[in-house]
């Protein structure tokens, strides 16, 4: 299995609850390193265009309110397999059916206000890493 970078967003709910700390405790224990990170407030435009694909789901709007209801964390998490594995460690999209353990089981409120957000596939990885960062605040 290759190096992989995935991109995470810790989410308003998070960054509220001072989670910032354990959740990065539970990332790099599951070996992901954070090769990149910055606490901003995202525009409503970024997160419309982040969220585009989510833009005929009923829940858009709340998503994105949500999204720029407070400030967020976004990271480049660097690891063999990274994208699946990320995606493992902060388990399923809702709480109530997340593994033991996963970020969201622990620490996520709701289905919507999940905690953290992890890319899907490596080509949505690379267009999501784009969309907050330069390769030069990337280190490895
Ligand atoms: P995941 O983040 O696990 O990849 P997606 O891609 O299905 O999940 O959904 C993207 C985001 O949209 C979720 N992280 C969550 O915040 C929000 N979302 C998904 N389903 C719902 C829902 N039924 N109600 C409210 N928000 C939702």
């Amino acid at each position: 299995m290759a190096v992989e970078r995935t991109f995470s967003i810790l989410k308003p709910d998070a960054t509220a609850r001072n989670l910032t700390g354990a959740i990065n405790a539970i990332i790099e224990q599951a070996g992901l390193r954070i090769v990149a990170q910055k606490r901003v407030q995202i525009t409503r435009k970024q997160a419309e265009q982040f969220y585009s694909v989510h833009r005929e789901r009923p829940f858009f709007r709340e998503l994105v309110d949500f999204m720029v209801s407070g400030p967020v964390v976004v990271q480049v998490l660097e690891g063999e397999n990274a994208i699946a594995k990320y995606r493992e460690v902060m388990g399923a999209t809702d709480p109530a059916k997340a593994a033991p353990g996963t970020i969201r089981k622990v620490h996520a409120k709701s289905i919507g206000e999940n905690s953290v957000h992890g890319s899907d596939a490596a080509e949505t990885a690379a267009r999501e890493i784009a969309q907050f960062f330069s390769e030069n605040e990337i280190v490895g």
